[in-house]
């Protein structure tokens, strides 16, 4: 070995050229390339959001016409859900951390980790090409629920393609994810050392392998409906829309675990580091994710209270959806015990973790509402839904995200951003996210239902607030990114444990090398052991 000559380079600065980074097996570099793709994403459909923001404002607003606003929302769904929320924080922080958090020197199979990254690359550009070309943007909205899906002019067939190439991505990942967690775990580092981010990927793996096949497979039954003209689903055609929505959920409810239980796991472990305390509950929020992983994979029915299945099958589902509360709960409430007597750092990580915890709260008890079938029927297809989803995807991922990329950046790029600068942005953020989806909640109680092009006057003062909100919200995540993209280029250099944090990726440089660890680390203490590991700086 030739690093005690010198330190070997750093990941980023190791080879150059766009070559090196697009055919690059470096997990590193591909969760780079991820979070560079999904947050140019993120501003597309964001933009798309504060749009139909902007035409919502006041009642009888023309900004849009109708056919436009059909296509903007379903495309602010399709972009947001498959290309941002779902990949976030696995493609991400994922593919960077886990083998540096198990002190591996990369994933199992990084050639097709590189594939997975072309996959979604190819995926993002299909439905780039469904929007832009033939008889206009799908305008189903992003659940394509037939019998609409099958019989509208536009381009349907193409993003349905893009979605079957986007699951592929992902079931890779997971398959990639698992593989790594079970073969090249570091000596020393047993199953109960793991960090708790970890944890909660594995967990979200085994939904990505199992779950998204399901949604692959209905992605081309609506495409060969399309185009073969075979009745699967229309009922027209001698199809079975029920049918359909049965094969949708059985994905897309566990794939809001998908999106939620990783940036659960980046607050399980960000939790510890700035309260200076051992995590409580280590083997309860482990086992909490799986719990989830496994009873969220049986409560998709909840989507479909108001469909006509039957009144058994209403009864049983509700209850799952009740079950699934408990393990959500237990972790709320280990993380609020390792708050409680801590030292307290309020450092921007720990700030945006705390946002994460309110807002998903606030997603989770109006969850309930809808769980509980009777008072479903009320809110079904109202704005009470969409407030609902955003306090979870946004608030929750959104914010969960956003505490992986202060937590980490000064790992990954060696430098440290401006902290005051990241507090504002997170005020902006916070205070817009809840002026802009609060009133949801309160217009869907009112009865303002979801996806219309335009609403009577007696909504109209909650839906100028909410707009309000939109532009607080704007203003936040451009601060962020500034904020951000300022401290890579002119930042302090950060060090190689700035937070004092006792898990495994500290303890290599920052930015750490292309093969992560000079030697192969030998684990002596858990990632939360703080005096152990003499992590208090
Ligand atoms: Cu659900």
């Amino acid at each position: 070995m030739a690093h005690a000559d010198a330190a070997p380079k750093s990941f980023l600065a190791d080879k150059t050229g766009i070559r090196s980074w697009i055919f690059s097996t470096d997990h590193k570099r591909i969760g780079l390339m991820y979070l560079a793709l999904i947050l140019l994403m993120f501003t597309a459909g964001m933009t798309l959001g504060f749009l139909m923001r902007l035409k919502l404002m006041t009642p009888g607003n023309t900004l849009l016409s109708p056919q436009t606003y059909n296509a903007v929302f379903t495309l602010h769904g399709v972009i947001m859900i498959f290309l941002v929320v779902i990949p976030s924080i696995p493609a991400s922080f994922g593919n960077i951390m886990l083998p540096l958090q198990i002190g591996a020197n990369d994933v199992s199979f990084p050639r097709l980790n590189n594939f997975s990254w072309w996959l979604y690359v190819i995926g993002a550009a299909t439905a780039l090409v469904s929007i832009f070309t033939g008889s206009g943007a799908p305008d189903t909205g992003w659940t394509f629920y037939v019998p609409f899906s099958s019989r509208t002019t536009t381009n349907v067939s193409v993003a349905v393609i893009a979605v079957f190439i986007l699951g592929f991505s992902n079931i890779l990942t997971g398959l990639n994810f698992i593989t790594t967690i079970h073969r090249l775990r570091a000596p020393g580092l047993t199953w109960r050392k793991l960090t708790l981010f970890v944890w909660s990927l594995y967990a979200t793996a085994w939904i990505q392998v199992l779950a998204t096949p399901v949604l692959g497979i209905t992605a081309l039954l609506i495409f060969a409906e399309r185009v073969l003209n075979m009745g699967l689903f229309d009922p027209t055609r001698g199809g079975d829309p029920l049918m359909y929505q049965h094969l949708f959920w059985i994905y897309s409810h566990p794939a809001v675990y998908i999106m939620i239980l990783p940036a659960m796991g980046i607050v399980s472990d960000i939790i510890p580091v700035f309260a200076r305390k051992k995590i409580f509950g280590y083997g309860m929020i482990a086992a909490s994710s799986l719990a989830i992983a496994f009873a969220g994979s049986l409560v998709w029915a909840h989507h479909m209270f108001t469909s006509g299945m039957s009144e058994t099958a209403v009864l049983v589902f509700s209850l799952l959806t009740f079950i699934v509360a408990v393990p959500s709960a237990i972790k709320v409430f280990n993380w609020l015990s390792t708050l409680y007597k801590g030292s307290i750092l309020m450092e921007p990580p720990l700030l945006y973790t705390l946002g994460f915890i309110f807002m998903f709260s606030v997603g989770g008890l109006t969850g309930l509402v809808q769980g509980a079938a009777g008072a479903d029927i009320h809110v079904h297809d109202t704005y009470f839904i969409v407030g609902h989803f955003h306090y979870i995807i946004f608030g929750g991922t959104g914010l969960g995200l956003f505490a992986a990329m202060h937590f980490w950046f000064p790992k990954v790029f060696g430098r440290m951003y401006k902290r005051d600068r990241a507090y504002a942005a997170f005020w902006l953020l916070l205070v817009g996210m809840n002026v802009l989806y609060f009133p949801m909640l309160v217009l869907g109680l009112m009865g303002m239902p979801r996806r219309y092009y335009d609403y009577l006057p007696e909504f109209a003062t909650w839906n100028m607030v909410s707009t309000f909100g939109s532009w607080f919200v704007v203003a936040g995540i451009l601060l962020m990114f500034w904020n951000l993209y300022q401290g890579i280029r002119h930042g302090e250099p950060a060090g190689r444990n700035p937070w004092g944090a006792a898990s495994l990726e500290w303890e290599t440089a920052s930015p750490p090398p292309t093969h992560n660890f000079p030697t192969e680390p030998v684990v002596t203490h858990g990632p939360y052991d703080f005096a152990e590991a003499g992590g208090h700086g």
